[in-house]
């Protein structure tokens, strides 16, 4: 029985008394926080990070802006928001990279490479494209010269893209949006089709990687499945394609097991994919979260890393933020859910932040 299955028990057995001890977590800054860069590096891999969204006020905090500015701390970052379509062309051919370009410029003051994000995506699409009438060959237009107008805007600043960003559902069906309904299944081929010719027009020095990024995608399944055969047929019309993002996005009570994720590692790796870990968070079912949610949390975050850093093609990690407060899954707006990352909104630490220590320096963990 894992630590947390123990005090699972025990907090139920004594719920209505005494709270189960917790130790006095530290309160993080620039100067304690542990050196998470630095030690997926001294293992192999090419970062650890944590994306950044410029458009927050995170970004006017002084600690949290020393933390993520620290080289040692996180050696990635991706743009939370600002490369979206909505941000980067709010109208038809009117293109607008300021707001992405604050990410490249504090990405440069620290040495962080950055994973463009995204391209292509059912979300945060402006309606000028969502709600237009299309032919095949108009929406294919646009969704070419989207794609070639960001690719060699950033150029070699973007280290990666997510070319196209959840385009399979749950149940392993595509993801219902314009670009299925005009162009068919083939838009996610055309899209990569097009991220390497843009690149191709960069000229030989420009090597950038073109990534398909998605969620619960960590675990067998029908999702992994038809993701699995969605990378086929990219790779069947070129070699269009070079490494899946796994999101994950997990909670303190659902989320994959290091059997699991190595079974689909293995999987993404046999078809010769680099792998990332590139959004991870793991939200609180019920907040504020309990000791016992604390501990669950830990175990999915070590879990994660865990496989990660047990696999050669997974090259990287990061985190979809590093503090409660700015992390995009609110108590208020998810029917109480939350407290997602490795630090409380006053920058205390919590186990999870312990658990990803040890799942880096290849420990066990003390605290799942
Ligand atoms: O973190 C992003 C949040 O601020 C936005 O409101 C949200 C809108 O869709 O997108 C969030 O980021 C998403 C990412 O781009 C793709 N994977 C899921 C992330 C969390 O929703």
């Amino acid at each position: 029985m894992s630590l947390h299955q123990t005090l699972t028990i025990l907090t139920t057995l004594l719920a209505a008394g005494s709270a189960v001890p917790t130790p006095s977590p530290t309160t993080e800054t620039s100067s304690t926080f542990p050196h998470l860069n630095a030690l997926a590096q001294a293992k192999g891999k090419l970062w650890f990070g944590s994306s950044i969204d410029t458009t927050s006020s995170s970004v006017q905090d002084p600690t949290y802006m020393s933390i993520f500015n620290t080289a040692s701390i996180f050696g990635q970052t991706t743009p939370g928001n600002t490369m979206k379509w909505d941000y980067t062309e709010p109208e038809n051919g009117v293109f607008d990279f300021a707001l992405g370009e604050e990410t490249i410029t504090l990405a440069k003051q620290s040495d962080k490479k950055v994973r463009c994000h995204n391209l292509v995506w059912t979300s945060q699409l402006p309606t000028w494209v969502s709600e237009a009438s299309w032919t095949k060959e108009s929406l294919l237009e646009v969704m070419k010269a989207h794609i070639t107008k960001e690719i060699t805007h950033y150029g070699s600043d973007c280290y990666s893209w997510d070319v196209v960003n959840e385009a399979i559902n749950y149940d392993g069906s595509y993801t219902d949006n314009v670009f299925l309904n005009v162009i068919g299944e083939d838009y996610v081929t055309y899209a990569f089709q097009y991220a390497r010719e843009a690149i191709a027009t960069l000229g030989a020095s420009a090597d950038i990687k073109l990534f398909y990024n998605d969620y619960t995608i960590s675990r067998p399944g029908s999702k992994v499945t038809a993701v699995l055969d969605l990378i086929s047929k990219i790779q069947a019309a070129g070699d269009y394609i070079d490494g899946i993002g796994l999101e994950s996005h997990h909670t303190d009570t659902y989320y994959p097991s290091v059997s699991d994720l190595s079974t689909v590692m293995n999987q993404y790796a046999a078809k010769g994919l680099e792998i990332h870990i590139t959004e991870l968070d793991v939200a609180c079912k019920s907040t504020p979260c309990s000791w016992s949610g604390q501990l669950g949390q830990a175990q999915a975050f070590y879990n994660v890393i865990h496989a990660c850093m047990e696999n050669d093609s997974c090259r990287g990690m990061a985190f979809w933020d590093f503090n409660d407060k700015y992390n995009w899954i609110q108590p208020s707006t998810n029917d109480g859910e939350g407290d997602a990352t490795v630090l409380w909104g006053n920058y205390a630490s919590k186990p999870a932040l312990t658990a990803v220590v040890e799942a880096l320096k290849g420990e066990s963990c003390s605290v799942c």
